[in-house]
Protein backbone atom coordinates (compact mmCIF):
# COMPACT_ATOMS: atom_id res chain seq x y z
CA UNK A 1 0.00 0.00 0.00
CA UNK A 2 1.65 3.41 -1.17
CA UNK A 3 -0.75 5.86 0.74
CA UNK A 4 0.84 7.97 2.66
CA UNK A 5 -0.04 8.76 6.19
CA UNK A 6 -2.77 11.50 6.58
CA UNK A 7 -1.46 14.74 8.43
CA UNK A 8 1.25 13.19 8.64
CA UNK A 9 3.90 16.16 9.96
CA UNK A 10 1.00 18.25 10.73
CA UNK A 11 -1.09 18.78 13.77
CA UNK A 12 -4.23 16.49 14.65
CA UNK A 13 -6.73 19.37 15.55
CA UNK A 14 -10.28 18.88 17.71
CA UNK A 15 -13.75 19.46 15.64
CA UNK A 16 -16.20 21.42 17.59
CA UNK A 17 -19.23 23.15 16.49
CA UNK A 18 -18.33 22.16 12.39
CA UNK A 19 -14.65 23.55 12.73
CA UNK A 20 -11.55 22.18 13.14
CA UNK A 21 -9.73 23.91 16.06
CA UNK A 22 -6.25 23.91 17.15
CA UNK A 23 -4.87 24.46 20.45
CA UNK A 24 -1.79 25.55 22.75
CA UNK A 25 -1.00 22.43 24.32
CA UNK A 26 0.48 20.13 22.16
CA UNK A 27 1.62 16.29 22.36
CA UNK A 28 3.30 13.66 20.39
CA UNK A 29 1.52 11.05 18.13
CA UNK A 30 4.20 7.94 18.64
CA UNK A 31 4.69 4.92 15.78
CA UNK A 32 4.84 2.02 17.75
CA UNK A 33 6.76 0.38 15.19
CA UNK A 34 10.07 2.09 15.60
CA UNK A 35 9.32 5.21 18.38
CA UNK A 36 8.90 7.55 15.49
CA UNK A 37 6.63 10.75 15.87
CA UNK A 38 3.73 10.51 13.16
CA UNK A 39 3.08 14.65 13.88
CA UNK A 40 1.32 16.69 16.95
CA UNK A 41 -2.24 16.92 18.69
CA UNK A 42 -3.94 19.33 19.71
CA UNK A 43 -4.81 19.03 23.70
CA UNK A 44 -9.12 20.41 24.25
CA UNK A 45 -8.66 22.10 27.45
CA UNK A 46 -11.51 22.53 30.11
CA UNK A 47 -12.99 25.46 27.77
CA UNK A 48 -12.92 23.53 24.80
CA UNK A 49 -14.88 20.95 26.21
CA UNK A 50 -17.46 23.43 27.31
CA UNK A 51 -17.61 24.35 23.84
CA UNK A 52 -18.03 21.08 22.58
CA UNK A 53 -20.82 19.90 24.87
CA UNK A 54 -22.59 23.14 24.82
CA UNK A 55 -22.45 23.00 20.82
CA UNK A 56 -24.02 19.69 21.02
CA UNK A 57 -26.62 20.53 23.39
CA UNK A 58 -28.07 23.33 21.09
CA UNK A 59 -27.74 21.28 18.14
CA UNK A 60 -29.96 19.02 19.57
CA UNK A 61 -32.79 21.84 19.61
CA UNK A 62 -32.02 22.32 16.27
CA UNK A 63 -32.45 20.82 12.75
CA UNK A 64 -30.86 17.36 13.65
CA UNK A 65 -33.72 16.99 16.34
CA UNK A 66 -36.21 17.88 13.52
CA UNK A 67 -35.04 15.40 10.85
CA UNK A 68 -36.97 11.67 11.18
CA UNK A 69 -35.40 8.87 11.65
CA UNK A 70 -35.09 7.90 7.70
CA UNK A 71 -33.63 11.42 7.56
CA UNK A 72 -30.96 10.79 9.71
CA UNK A 73 -29.75 7.18 8.64
CA UNK A 74 -29.62 8.19 5.03
CA UNK A 75 -26.91 10.49 6.62
CA UNK A 76 -25.50 7.90 8.48
CA UNK A 77 -25.33 5.80 5.44
CA UNK A 78 -23.23 9.04 3.69
CA UNK A 79 -20.39 8.90 6.82
CA UNK A 80 -20.41 5.39 5.60
CA UNK A 81 -20.03 5.82 2.26
CA UNK A 82 -17.36 8.48 3.15
CA UNK A 83 -15.32 5.57 5.17
CA UNK A 84 -15.14 3.42 2.35
CA UNK A 85 -13.95 6.17 -0.18
CA UNK A 86 -11.09 7.05 2.11
CA UNK A 87 -10.44 3.29 2.66
CA UNK A 88 -6.71 3.67 2.19
CA UNK A 89 -6.20 6.69 4.04
CA UNK A 90 -8.22 4.95 7.15
CA UNK A 91 -6.04 1.98 6.90
CA UNK A 92 -2.86 3.86 6.35
CA UNK A 93 -3.39 6.04 9.66
CA UNK A 94 -4.64 3.29 12.31
CA UNK A 95 -1.71 1.30 11.12
CA UNK A 96 0.51 4.14 12.00
CA UNK A 97 -0.82 5.00 15.60
CA UNK A 98 -1.41 1.38 16.75
CA UNK A 99 1.28 -0.83 14.29
CA UNK A 100 -1.89 -3.18 13.77
CA UNK A 101 -0.81 -5.65 10.80
CA UNK A 102 -2.02 -4.66 7.31
CA UNK A 103 -4.58 -7.79 6.96
CA UNK A 104 -6.40 -6.70 10.13
CA UNK A 105 -6.68 -3.16 9.87
CA UNK A 106 -7.87 -4.24 6.27
CA UNK A 107 -10.17 -6.89 7.34
CA UNK A 108 -11.57 -5.59 10.68
CA UNK A 109 -10.72 -2.25 11.90
CA UNK A 110 -12.02 -0.44 8.96
CA UNK A 111 -14.33 -2.88 7.52
CA UNK A 112 -16.32 -2.32 10.67
CA UNK A 113 -15.79 0.97 11.36
CA UNK A 114 -18.13 1.48 7.86
CA UNK A 115 -20.89 -1.57 8.84
CA UNK A 116 -21.24 0.36 12.34
CA UNK A 117 -23.28 2.96 10.80
CA UNK A 118 -24.68 1.54 8.21
CA UNK A 119 -26.00 -1.66 10.38
CA UNK A 120 -27.42 0.83 13.03
CA UNK A 121 -29.14 3.14 10.45
CA UNK A 122 -31.06 0.26 9.31
CA UNK A 123 -31.39 -1.10 12.83
CA UNK A 124 -32.80 2.26 14.13
CA UNK A 125 -35.39 2.61 11.28
CA UNK A 126 -37.33 -0.42 12.45
CA UNK A 127 -36.83 0.21 16.20
CA UNK A 128 -40.11 -0.79 17.80
CA UNK A 129 -41.66 0.09 20.92
CA UNK A 130 -44.08 -1.30 23.84
CA UNK A 131 -48.20 -1.12 23.56
CA UNK A 132 -50.51 -2.67 25.87
CA UNK A 133 -54.09 -2.78 26.01
CA UNK A 134 -55.25 -1.90 29.94
CA UNK A 135 -57.64 -3.41 31.62
CA UNK A 136 -57.97 -1.83 35.08
CA UNK A 137 -59.97 -3.80 38.37
CA UNK A 138 -62.75 -1.08 38.17
CA UNK A 139 -63.45 -1.50 34.20
CA UNK A 140 -61.60 1.26 32.83
CA UNK A 141 -59.96 1.04 29.46
CA UNK A 142 -56.78 2.71 28.11
CA UNK A 143 -54.20 2.76 25.89
CA UNK A 144 -49.78 2.49 27.11
CA UNK A 145 -47.70 3.13 24.22
CA UNK A 146 -44.32 4.38 24.81
CA UNK A 147 -42.46 6.94 22.54
CA UNK A 148 -38.48 6.86 22.01
CA UNK A 149 -36.61 10.42 22.63
CA UNK A 150 -32.90 10.81 22.69
CA UNK A 151 -31.14 10.59 25.64
CA UNK A 152 -29.40 14.09 24.43
CA UNK A 153 -25.44 14.73 24.66
CA UNK A 154 -23.61 11.63 24.78
CA UNK A 155 -19.63 11.31 25.99
CA UNK A 156 -18.32 8.43 24.02
CA UNK A 157 -14.93 7.40 25.12
CA UNK A 158 -12.55 4.93 23.08
CA UNK A 159 -10.21 2.58 23.79
CA UNK A 160 -6.64 2.01 21.48
CA UNK A 161 -7.09 -1.26 20.70
CA UNK A 162 -9.42 -1.39 17.83
CA UNK A 163 -9.73 2.98 17.76
CA UNK A 164 -12.14 3.43 14.90
CA UNK A 165 -14.08 -0.09 15.10
CA UNK A 166 -14.64 0.55 18.67
CA UNK A 167 -15.44 4.58 18.62
CA UNK A 168 -18.05 3.56 15.77
CA UNK A 169 -19.48 0.96 17.56
CA UNK A 170 -20.92 3.31 20.38
CA UNK A 171 -21.69 6.68 18.24
CA UNK A 172 -23.34 5.05 15.24
CA UNK A 173 -26.37 3.74 17.24
CA UNK A 174 -26.29 6.92 19.46
CA UNK A 175 -26.52 8.88 16.41
CA UNK A 176 -29.45 6.54 14.53
CA UNK A 177 -31.08 7.07 17.84
CA UNK A 178 -31.12 10.97 17.83
CA UNK A 179 -28.83 12.07 20.29
CA UNK A 180 -25.37 14.34 19.99
CA UNK A 181 -21.95 13.47 20.46
CA UNK A 182 -18.77 14.39 22.10
CA UNK A 183 -16.30 12.08 21.50
CA UNK A 184 -12.65 11.63 23.11
CA UNK A 185 -10.14 8.78 21.30
CA UNK A 186 -7.28 7.45 23.44
CA UNK A 187 -4.36 9.79 23.56
CA UNK A 188 -2.13 6.78 21.70
CA UNK A 189 -4.82 6.99 18.46
CA UNK A 190 -6.04 10.11 17.70
CA UNK A 191 -5.58 9.66 13.91
CA UNK A 192 -8.92 7.93 12.40
CA UNK A 193 -11.03 9.71 15.19
CA UNK A 194 -9.65 12.70 13.12
CA UNK A 195 -10.38 11.28 9.85
CA UNK A 196 -13.68 10.48 10.94
CA UNK A 197 -14.51 14.12 12.14
CA UNK A 198 -13.88 15.09 8.23
CA UNK A 199 -15.63 12.28 6.95
CA UNK A 200 -19.09 13.46 9.18
CA UNK A 201 -18.21 17.20 7.89
CA UNK A 202 -18.27 16.29 4.18
CA UNK A 203 -21.45 14.16 4.72
CA UNK A 204 -23.51 16.92 5.86
CA UNK A 205 -23.90 15.81 9.40
CA UNK A 206 -24.85 19.49 11.30
CA UNK A 207 -22.52 21.40 12.80
CA UNK A 208 -22.36 20.52 16.57
CA UNK A 209 -24.45 17.19 15.98
CA UNK A 210 -20.67 15.54 16.39
CA UNK A 211 -17.63 17.16 17.95
CA UNK A 212 -14.23 15.35 18.87
CA UNK A 213 -11.60 16.59 21.60
CA UNK A 214 -8.25 14.22 21.87
CA UNK A 215 -6.69 14.33 24.93
CA UNK A 216 -6.15 11.96 28.26
CA UNK A 217 -8.54 11.15 30.71
CA UNK A 218 -7.49 12.10 34.13
CA UNK A 219 -7.38 16.04 34.38
CA UNK A 220 -7.70 16.37 30.95
CA UNK A 221 -10.13 16.08 28.27
CA UNK A 222 -11.55 12.86 29.53
CA UNK A 223 -12.38 13.90 33.05
CA UNK A 224 -13.79 17.30 32.20
CA UNK A 225 -16.32 15.44 29.51
CA UNK A 226 -17.46 12.78 32.43
CA UNK A 227 -18.18 16.05 35.18
CA UNK A 228 -19.98 18.13 32.69
CA UNK A 229 -23.24 18.72 34.08
CA UNK A 230 -24.42 19.15 30.11
CA UNK A 231 -23.24 15.35 29.47
CA UNK A 232 -26.50 13.30 29.93
CA UNK A 233 -24.74 9.97 29.47
CA UNK A 234 -21.18 8.50 28.94
CA UNK A 235 -20.19 5.09 26.54
CA UNK A 236 -17.03 3.75 27.40
CA UNK A 237 -14.86 1.05 26.51
CA UNK A 238 -11.60 0.98 28.53
CA UNK A 239 -9.67 -0.77 31.65
CA UNK A 240 -11.81 -1.78 34.23
CA UNK A 241 -10.05 0.92 37.01
CA UNK A 242 -11.05 3.92 34.56
CA UNK A 243 -14.98 2.91 34.33
CA UNK A 244 -14.77 3.26 38.32
CA UNK A 245 -13.56 6.41 37.96
CA UNK A 246 -15.47 7.78 35.29
CA UNK A 247 -18.69 5.85 37.37
CA UNK A 248 -17.56 8.43 40.31
CA UNK A 249 -17.00 11.28 38.25
CA UNK A 250 -20.88 10.66 36.94
CA UNK A 251 -22.07 10.26 40.04
CA UNK A 252 -22.89 13.45 40.70
CA UNK A 253 -24.67 14.09 37.72
CA UNK A 254 -26.77 10.61 38.02
CA UNK A 255 -25.32 10.31 34.02
CA UNK A 256 -26.79 7.17 32.66
CA UNK A 257 -23.47 4.55 31.81
CA UNK A 258 -22.93 2.09 29.88
CA UNK A 259 -19.27 0.29 30.54
CA UNK A 260 -17.04 -2.37 28.61
CA UNK A 261 -14.16 -3.03 30.24
CA UNK A 262 -11.12 -5.51 30.54
CA UNK A 263 -11.73 -9.20 30.43
CA UNK A 264 -9.27 -12.35 31.66
CA UNK A 265 -10.79 -14.39 29.21
CA UNK A 266 -10.86 -18.61 29.53
CA UNK A 267 -10.49 -21.07 26.68
CA UNK A 268 -11.42 -25.19 27.69
CA UNK A 269 -10.67 -27.65 25.07
CA UNK A 270 -12.10 -30.63 25.36
CA UNK A 271 -10.71 -34.43 24.52
CA UNK A 272 -13.34 -34.55 22.11
CA UNK A 273 -12.74 -31.36 19.78
CA UNK A 274 -11.15 -31.26 16.70
CA UNK A 275 -7.68 -30.39 17.16
CA UNK A 276 -6.48 -28.62 14.40
CA UNK A 277 -9.56 -26.32 14.88
CA UNK A 278 -9.15 -26.10 18.47
CA UNK A 279 -5.16 -25.32 17.74
CA UNK A 280 -5.88 -23.07 14.82
CA UNK A 281 -8.68 -21.06 16.71
CA UNK A 282 -7.16 -20.61 20.21
CA UNK A 283 -4.40 -19.28 18.41
CA UNK A 284 -6.32 -16.63 16.85
CA UNK A 285 -7.96 -15.68 19.85
CA UNK A 286 -4.34 -15.81 21.57
CA UNK A 287 -2.21 -13.49 19.77
CA UNK A 288 -4.82 -11.38 16.96
CA UNK A 289 -4.00 -7.90 17.22
CA UNK A 290 -1.07 -8.90 19.51
CA UNK A 291 -2.90 -10.23 22.41
CA UNK A 292 -4.58 -7.03 22.47
CA UNK A 293 -8.66 -7.44 22.02
CA UNK A 294 -10.63 -7.14 25.12
CA UNK A 295 -11.85 -10.62 24.19
CA UNK A 296 -8.62 -12.08 23.93
CA UNK A 297 -8.04 -15.67 25.60
CA UNK A 298 -5.32 -15.40 28.21
CA UNK A 299 -6.11 -18.49 30.08
CA UNK A 300 -6.37 -21.97 28.72
CA UNK A 301 -7.66 -25.23 30.40
CA UNK A 302 -6.81 -28.47 28.26
CA UNK A 303 -8.33 -31.66 28.83
CA UNK A 304 -5.21 -34.10 30.21
CA UNK A 305 -5.35 -36.64 27.99
CA UNK A 306 -4.46 -33.87 25.10
CA UNK A 307 -2.34 -31.36 27.16
CA UNK A 308 0.99 -32.41 25.77
CA UNK A 309 -0.02 -32.60 22.27
CA UNK A 310 -2.01 -29.31 22.70
CA UNK A 311 0.82 -27.16 24.06
CA UNK A 312 3.21 -28.50 21.64
CA UNK A 313 0.66 -27.15 18.75
CA UNK A 314 0.14 -24.16 19.83
CA UNK A 315 3.97 -23.64 20.51
CA UNK A 316 4.40 -24.43 16.86
CA UNK A 317 1.53 -21.88 15.75
CA UNK A 318 3.23 -19.45 17.94
CA UNK A 319 6.79 -19.56 16.50
CA UNK A 320 4.77 -19.41 13.06
CA UNK A 321 3.60 -16.03 13.24
CA UNK A 322 5.70 -13.41 11.71
CA UNK A 323 6.31 -10.79 13.59
CA UNK A 324 7.34 -7.48 11.94
CA UNK A 325 6.46 -4.45 10.15
CA UNK A 326 3.00 -3.66 9.55
CA UNK A 327 3.13 -2.59 5.88
CA UNK A 328 4.90 -6.27 5.51
CA UNK A 329 1.36 -7.86 3.76
CA UNK A 330 2.84 -10.98 5.28
CA UNK A 331 3.18 -9.94 9.12
CA UNK A 332 1.12 -11.05 11.21
CA UNK A 333 1.87 -9.36 14.45
CA UNK A 334 2.80 -5.54 15.23
CA UNK A 335 4.01 -4.22 18.27
CA UNK A 336 2.01 -3.64 21.13
CA UNK A 337 0.54 0.02 21.19
CA UNK A 338 3.73 1.68 23.29
CA UNK A 339 6.59 1.43 25.12
CA UNK A 340 4.80 1.59 28.63
CA UNK A 341 2.45 -1.18 27.33
CA UNK A 342 5.53 -3.24 26.24
CA UNK A 343 7.20 -2.61 29.82
CA UNK A 344 3.74 -3.85 31.36
CA UNK A 345 3.56 -6.77 29.49
CA UNK A 346 7.18 -7.63 29.76
CA UNK A 347 7.03 -7.07 33.77
CA UNK A 348 4.45 -10.32 33.59
CA UNK A 349 6.47 -12.20 32.06
CA UNK A 350 9.23 -11.78 34.67
CA UNK A 351 6.69 -12.38 37.41
CA UNK A 352 5.48 -15.32 35.35
CA UNK A 353 9.10 -16.43 35.55
CA UNK A 354 10.03 -15.23 39.14
CA UNK A 355 6.54 -17.42 39.87
CA UNK A 356 7.95 -20.78 38.40
CA UNK A 357 6.21 -21.09 35.21
CA UNK A 358 7.49 -23.39 32.28
CA UNK A 359 8.20 -21.03 29.78
CA UNK A 360 7.09 -22.60 26.49
CA UNK A 361 7.47 -19.92 23.49
CA UNK A 362 8.75 -16.62 23.93
CA UNK A 363 8.55 -14.50 27.06
CA UNK A 364 11.12 -11.62 25.96
CA UNK A 365 11.72 -8.50 23.55
CA UNK A 366 12.45 -9.68 19.91
CA UNK A 367 15.58 -8.29 18.21
CA UNK A 368 15.88 -7.09 14.83
CA UNK A 369 18.91 -5.25 14.33
CA UNK A 370 17.11 -2.42 12.45
CA UNK A 371 14.77 0.55 13.39
CA UNK A 372 12.23 -1.81 15.17
CA UNK A 373 14.78 -2.12 17.87
CA UNK A 374 13.29 1.49 19.08
CA UNK A 375 9.69 -0.24 18.71
CA UNK A 376 7.24 -1.59 21.26
CA UNK A 377 7.46 -5.54 20.48
CA UNK A 378 7.01 -8.42 22.33
CA UNK A 379 7.26 -12.14 21.83
CA UNK A 380 4.49 -14.18 21.33
CA UNK A 381 4.18 -16.28 24.35
CA UNK A 382 2.75 -19.25 26.29
CA UNK A 383 3.20 -20.41 29.65
CA UNK A 384 2.55 -22.97 31.84
CA UNK A 385 2.73 -24.81 35.80
CA UNK A 386 1.61 -22.14 37.36
CA UNK A 387 -1.19 -22.09 40.44
CA UNK A 388 -4.68 -20.58 39.61
CA UNK A 389 -3.58 -17.93 41.67
CA UNK A 390 -0.49 -16.40 40.31
CA UNK A 391 -0.40 -12.82 39.34
CA UNK A 392 -0.47 -13.64 35.38
CA UNK A 393 -3.11 -16.26 35.81
CA UNK A 394 -5.62 -13.45 37.42
CA UNK A 395 -4.94 -10.30 36.07
CA UNK A 396 -5.45 -8.72 32.30
CA UNK A 397 -1.89 -8.10 30.78
CA UNK A 398 -3.13 -7.53 27.06
CA UNK A 399 -0.47 -8.45 25.95
CA UNK A 400 -0.02 -11.71 23.31
CA UNK A 401 0.45 -14.49 26.20
CA UNK A 402 -1.63 -17.05 27.99
CA UNK A 403 -1.04 -20.04 30.46
CA UNK A 404 -2.27 -23.51 29.79
CA UNK A 405 -3.80 -25.47 32.49
CA UNK A 406 -4.67 -28.77 32.56
CA UNK A 407 -8.02 -30.11 34.09
CA UNK A 408 -9.48 -33.89 34.68
CA UNK A 409 -13.45 -33.29 34.26
CA UNK A 410 -16.07 -30.96 32.96
CA UNK A 411 -17.12 -28.89 36.18
CA UNK A 412 -12.98 -28.44 37.22
CA UNK A 413 -12.39 -27.07 34.34
CA UNK A 414 -15.93 -24.97 34.43
CA UNK A 415 -14.81 -24.02 37.89
CA UNK A 416 -11.37 -22.81 36.77
CA UNK A 417 -12.89 -20.95 34.31
CA UNK A 418 -15.43 -18.77 36.28
CA UNK A 419 -12.98 -18.22 39.09
CA UNK A 420 -12.21 -14.73 38.06
CA UNK A 421 -13.04 -11.21 38.80
CA UNK A 422 -14.11 -10.77 35.15
CA UNK A 423 -16.70 -12.33 32.85
CA UNK A 424 -16.52 -10.86 29.40
CA UNK A 425 -15.78 -13.94 26.70
CA UNK A 426 -15.70 -17.65 26.98
CA UNK A 427 -14.46 -20.40 24.42
CA UNK A 428 -15.50 -23.56 24.58
CA UNK A 429 -14.52 -26.12 22.18
CA UNK A 430 -16.11 -29.60 21.70
CA UNK A 431 -17.65 -31.73 19.22
CA UNK A 432 -20.29 -33.14 21.35
CA UNK A 433 -23.40 -31.28 21.11
CA UNK A 434 -24.95 -31.57 24.50
CA UNK A 435 -21.79 -30.88 26.45
CA UNK A 436 -21.25 -27.39 24.25
CA UNK A 437 -24.83 -26.37 25.34
CA UNK A 438 -24.61 -27.69 28.79
CA UNK A 439 -20.71 -25.87 29.32
CA UNK A 440 -21.70 -22.90 27.21
CA UNK A 441 -24.49 -22.25 29.79
CA UNK A 442 -22.52 -21.98 32.64
CA UNK A 443 -20.02 -19.65 31.83
CA UNK A 444 -20.23 -16.46 33.85
CA UNK A 445 -19.55 -14.44 30.44
CA UNK A 446 -20.91 -11.86 28.76
CA UNK A 447 -20.78 -14.01 25.43
CA UNK A 448 -19.68 -17.49 24.87
CA UNK A 449 -18.54 -18.92 21.83
CA UNK A 450 -18.19 -22.38 21.07
CA UNK A 451 -15.69 -23.75 18.22
CA UNK A 452 -15.25 -20.60 17.23
CA UNK A 453 -13.67 -16.83 18.40
CA UNK A 454 -14.97 -13.17 17.86
CA UNK A 455 -17.62 -14.41 15.48
CA UNK A 456 -19.74 -11.49 15.14
CA UNK A 457 -23.37 -10.71 14.78
CA UNK A 458 -23.85 -7.14 15.55
CA UNK A 459 -27.49 -7.72 16.38
CA UNK A 460 -26.52 -9.91 19.66
CA UNK A 461 -26.38 -8.35 22.75
CA UNK A 462 -22.50 -7.75 23.91
CA UNK A 463 -21.32 -6.70 27.29
CA UNK A 464 -19.63 -7.92 30.18
CA UNK A 465 -20.34 -9.57 33.58
CA UNK A 466 -17.99 -8.35 37.15
CA UNK A 467 -15.37 -6.16 36.20
CA UNK A 468 -15.91 -6.72 32.65
CA UNK A 469 -18.94 -4.11 32.27
CA UNK A 470 -22.08 -2.55 33.07
CA UNK A 471 -25.29 -3.33 30.61
CA UNK A 472 -25.24 -4.63 27.00
CA UNK A 473 -24.93 -2.73 23.54
CA UNK A 474 -25.92 -4.34 20.12
CA UNK A 475 -28.31 -4.59 18.56
CA UNK A 476 -31.61 -3.31 19.90
CA UNK A 477 -29.39 -3.24 22.92
CA UNK A 478 -27.72 -0.03 21.78
CA UNK A 479 -30.95 1.77 20.14
CA UNK A 480 -32.33 0.96 24.26
CA UNK A 481 -29.62 2.40 26.23
CA UNK A 482 -29.36 5.80 24.19
CA UNK A 483 -33.15 6.19 23.90
CA UNK A 484 -35.22 7.97 26.26
CA UNK A 485 -38.74 6.03 26.65
CA UNK A 486 -41.60 8.15 27.56
CA UNK A 487 -44.77 5.92 28.35
CA UNK A 488 -48.07 7.61 26.99
CA UNK A 489 -51.44 6.62 28.94
CA UNK A 490 -54.56 7.32 27.16
CA UNK A 491 -57.76 6.65 29.08
CA UNK A 492 -60.23 5.62 26.55
P1 LIG B 1 -8.03 3.13 29.34
O1 LIG B 1 -9.11 2.87 30.34
O2 LIG B 1 -6.68 3.46 29.82
O3 LIG B 1 -8.44 4.35 28.38
C1 LIG B 1 -9.63 4.34 27.63
C2 LIG B 1 -10.07 5.77 27.39
O4 LIG B 1 -10.42 6.38 28.61
C3 LIG B 1 -8.99 6.66 26.77
O5 LIG B 1 -9.61 7.50 25.81
C4 LIG B 1 -8.49 7.44 27.96
O6 LIG B 1 -7.94 8.70 27.63
C5 LIG B 1 -9.77 7.63 28.75
N1 LIG B 1 -9.60 7.88 30.17
C6 LIG B 1 -8.60 7.45 30.98
N2 LIG B 1 -8.80 7.89 32.24
C7 LIG B 1 -9.96 8.61 32.22
C8 LIG B 1 -10.69 9.33 33.21
N3 LIG B 1 -10.30 9.38 34.48
N4 LIG B 1 -11.82 9.96 32.84
C9 LIG B 1 -12.26 9.90 31.55
N5 LIG B 1 -11.59 9.26 30.57
C10 LIG B 1 -10.46 8.61 30.90
O7 LIG B 1 -8.05 1.85 28.38
P2 LIG B 1 -7.05 1.53 27.19
O8 LIG B 1 -5.72 1.25 27.80
O9 LIG B 1 -7.21 2.56 26.15
O10 LIG B 1 -7.67 0.17 26.61
C11 LIG B 1 -7.33 -1.11 27.06
C12 LIG B 1 -8.34 -1.60 28.06
O11 LIG B 1 -9.65 -1.50 27.50
C13 LIG B 1 -8.18 -3.06 28.43
O12 LIG B 1 -8.44 -3.21 29.80
C14 LIG B 1 -9.26 -3.75 27.63
O13 LIG B 1 -9.69 -4.99 28.14
C15 LIG B 1 -10.33 -2.74 27.65
N6 LIG B 1 -11.26 -2.94 26.52
C16 LIG B 1 -12.48 -3.49 26.74
C17 LIG B 1 -13.35 -3.70 25.68
C18 LIG B 1 -14.71 -4.34 25.86
O14 LIG B 1 -15.48 -4.35 24.91
N7 LIG B 1 -15.04 -4.88 27.03
C19 LIG B 1 -12.97 -3.33 24.41
C20 LIG B 1 -11.70 -2.77 24.22
C21 LIG B 1 -10.86 -2.56 25.29
O1 LIG C 1 -16.85 -6.30 17.90
C1 LIG C 1 -17.37 -5.51 18.70
O2 LIG C 1 -18.47 -4.98 18.48
C2 LIG C 1 -16.70 -5.18 19.95
N1 LIG C 1 -17.37 -4.36 20.79
C3 LIG C 1 -15.46 -5.67 20.21
C4 LIG C 1 -14.72 -5.38 21.37
C5 LIG C 1 -13.41 -5.70 21.39
C6 LIG C 1 -12.58 -5.38 22.49
O3 LIG C 1 -11.40 -5.08 22.40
Amino acid sequence: MNTPIPHADAVLRNYINGEFISSAMLFDNINPVDGSIINQVAEADKTMVDDAVMSAKRALKGEWGQLSVDQRCALLHKVADGIEARFDEFVAAEMADTGKSFFQATTIDIPRGAANFRIFADLAKSQSTECFHTHTQDGSKALNYAVNKPLGVVAVIAPWNLPLLLMTWKLAPAMAAGNVIVAKPSEETPATATLLAEVMHDAGIPKGVFNLLHGFGHQSAGEFLTQHEHVDAVTFTGESRTGSAIMKASADGVKALSFELGGKNAGIIFEDCDFDEAVAGTARSVFTNGGQVCLCTERLYVHRSIFDKFVAALKDKAEQLKIGWPLDQSTDMGPVISHKHRDKVVAYYESAISDGATVVTGGGVPKFGDARDNGAFVEPTIFTGLSEQSKIVKEEVFGPVCHITPFDDEDEAINMANDSRYGLAATVWTTNLQRAHRVAEQMDVGICWVNAWYLRDLRTPFGGMKLSGVGREGGVHSLNFYSEPTNICIKL
